[in-house]
This record gives structure tokens, sequence and C-alpha cells, in this order.
């Protein structure tokens, strides 16, 4: 069944879309990374006595939560509100997300038994995703929902480290050291990934980000020989349903021209590397970025100084979404994403 939004010509010929396949905007759109979550009192009301987990499964719960960035900031797309270890739980991965925290995974993973312990993941597995994004879709109006996962590498981190992890030494020893243990992992994991954002477009999500934070520990040899082949896979097959495709990274100034080959329309530019240098990287594709997400915390004009900077250095790009340069910050003030969020419309607007 083709997707609801896709078909739909005022999600199709959003600001944000047109950006994304590199067509001309009326103004710049914009969205945050992690616009849900802990910065909204309106999300920590909403969460109460409700486990990280428990609230991406209950559908009520995921279309609020999504839905209350949106109005508040009048944003360009929403994010489907879940987690990036989310599919791994679903095909009954024993793991939780403890607060303060992250994901913790009960048995990290060593063997090739343990990688062919793990299911792969059918439909079935995720069908309250199904239900939400659709109920979702509905809501949105004309607003589109962009879906997402977990990159390979970064989601095998989490696996294997059993949880956060600033150097990913197991992972990367596994890596090294275990080449066929590693490629198991990373073909199971690529299959999950690719099979649920498949899921999230065929409910009507008109966008996917794939999500490989942590591939900025990578060196750039070993990034093209371990990583990029299977985050290849995954967008490649995304690429079929037609939807534009982000992809995303923390540190990956070294790697950026070689994320946008594996197959992105859009490439997501964190805050270190300079926006013209990001542009230039990502080979003639649309960019996404790139704010220091710290600057919410600086006086107002300072903040919207550089978003000015970034608004002007972005449209020397084929196209061009305003977002930070990594997640909003818990502690961020939402007024001032309010705010940001109306200068960049106003200052782009043609
Ligand atoms: O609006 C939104 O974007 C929120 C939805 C969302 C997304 C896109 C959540 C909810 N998680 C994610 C993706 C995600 N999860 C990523 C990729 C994005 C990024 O780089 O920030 C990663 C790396 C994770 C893993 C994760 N989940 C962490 C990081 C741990 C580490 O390694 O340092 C954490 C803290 C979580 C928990 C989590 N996920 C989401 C929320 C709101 C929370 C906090 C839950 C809680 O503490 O109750």
């Amino acid at each position: 069944m083709p997707a609801a939004s896709t078909t739909d010509p005022a999600v199709h010929d959003s600001a944000f879309l047109r950006a994304a396949r590199r067509e001309p905007v009326p103004h710049t759109p914009v969205w945050f990374m992690r616009q849900a979550g802990r910065s909204l009192p309106e999300y920590r009301k909403l969460r109460e006595g409700t486990t990280m987990l428990e609230s991406c499964m209950e559908p009520d719960l995921v279309v609020e939560i999504t839905l209350q960035p949106v109005r508040r900031y009048g944003v360009d797309a929403a994010i489907f509100f879940s987690d990036i270890v989310l599919p791994l739980k679903a095909v009954g991965v024993d793991l939780d997300i403890t607060p303060g925290v992250g994901p913790v995974v009960a048995h990290p993973v060593e063997t090739l038994a343990d990688v062919e312990a793990i299911p792969d993941l059918t439909p079935e597995h995720v069908d309250f995703v199904t239900a939400s994004v659709r109920r979702l879709v509905g809501e949105l109006g004309t607003t589109p929902l962009i879906g997402f996962a977990g990159a390979p590498f970064t989601v095998a981190s989490y696996l294997v480290e059993g949880g956060p992890s600033k150097d990913h030494a197991r992972t990367k020893a596994m890596m090294f050291g275990a080449p066929e243990v590693w490629e198991a992992l990373m073909r199971k994991i690529s299959g999950i990934a690719a099979a649920y954002l498949e899921v999230q477009v065929d409910a009507g999500a008109s966008a996917v980000q794939l999500f490989d934070s942590w591939a900025g520990a990578l060196s750039r040899a070993d990034y093209a020989r371990h990583v990029l082949p299977w985050s290849t896979q995954v967008l490649e097959r995304i690429g079929a349903t037609g939807v534009p495709r982000i992809h995303f990274g923390v540190g990956t100034g070294e790697i950026l021209d070689l994320m946008g080959e594996a197959g992105a329309d859009v490439v997501g530019v964190d805050w270190r590397v300079p926006l013209e240098a990001g542009i230039a990287r990502a080979g003639g594709r649309a960019v996404q970025g790139n704010l220091d997400p710290t600057l919410v915390f600086a006086p107002t004009e300072v903040m919207l100084d550089r978003a000015r900077e970034v608004v002007e250095v972005g449209r020397t790009a084929p196209g061009h979404v305003f977002n930070l340069g990594h997640g909003v910050i818990p502690a961020t003030d939402p007024d001032q994403l309010a705010r940001l969020t109306d200068f960049v419309h106003e200052v782009s607007a043609r």
C-alpha cells in the first residue's frame, strides 16, 4: 500500500520535503533533533509514571509526545517519538532504557551464537509502530513525519558494550579481531534497521533519518571498510521507497563525503564542521544542520546572530534543512527554540 503522506500533495510540497529534494523553498525549513523529550514540561508531565520503553509502545503517548514540539514551535517536520534500541526490544532482546543513563543491554553480544539468537524483524513485531505512525500522519495534516532508525555501527555499540560507551572499545575490538562475528552482527542489525524503516514509511512517514551518532569514533579507513557497506545496504533499501533519506552522525567531519555516498539525500552536519565545508563534502546533496546546541544557553541575540550565519551559508547549498548540530540538550529553555524557529522562518523567507 502506498504511504498516505507521500500521496498528499500538501505534504509532498512542504518546505522540508522540497529542501530535501533540492527544490526551491518558501523559507528554510526547521526541525530539531530530540525536539520531543525532556526539555518540554508538557513531555515530563505526560511521561510521569511511565517508563521510556512503555511510552514508545503506547500509541496514545507516542502520538501526543510527537505532536508536542510541532504545536509549540511550528517546526517544519515532526520526528517519530521512539528510540534507536526500540526495534531490538521489539524482537526480544533483553534491554531497558535507564533514566539518566540510556540503553542498557542485559546480555551483551560476544559470539556468533549471540548474534544468531537475535530474531529478524517483521512488521508484526512492531504493530504498535504502524498504529502510531498512521494516527500521527492523520493528525499532522500538512506537516511531514520523519521516521528514524539507529545505523548499524551505533546500534552495534549498545549491543556489544551493553550500554553507553565513550571509546566503543569492545565494539571496535570485535570489528578488528573477530571479523566473522562483526559481519554477522552488522548483517543482522542492518536487516532490522531497514525493515523497521520500511514499516514506518509504509505507515506514512515521508522521510527517514539514519542516526549513526557514534560513527565519528572511527577512522576514515575503518568506517569505509567495516561500516559503510552496511549503512549503504540500509539506505539503498529505503531508497526503493522513494522517500528522502537523512544520514547523520556526531564528529563525522572526516567521513561526511562517505556518509553521503552511502545513499543519503541529505547529509547531517554536526556543529564542529563549518557548514561551508559540510556543503562541499556533501557532494551536491542537500545538507542539514548545524547550530551548536549549546548556543541556546547564550543571550538570545548571540544565538540568533549565529543562526543567521547558518541560514546564509545554507543558501549556498543545493538544499538546506536548518537544525542543531546534535540533539536538543535537556536543560534547553523551550522559549529559545521557539524564538529560533520564528527567526529562521523570517530571515529566510523569500
Ligand atoms: O524528538 C526526538 O527526537 C526524541 C526521540 C528520540 C530519538 C530520535 C529518542 C528518545 N531517542 C532518539 C534517538 C537516539 N537514542 C539516539 C540517536 C540520536 C542522538 O545521537 O542523540 C541515540 C544515540 C540514542 C540512545 C539513547 N537513548 C541515549 C544516549 C545514551 C548514550 O550513549 O550517551 C539516551 C540517554 C536514550 C534515552 C532516551 N531516548 C529518548 C529519550 C527522550 C530518552 C531519555 C529517556 C529518559 O531518560 O527517560
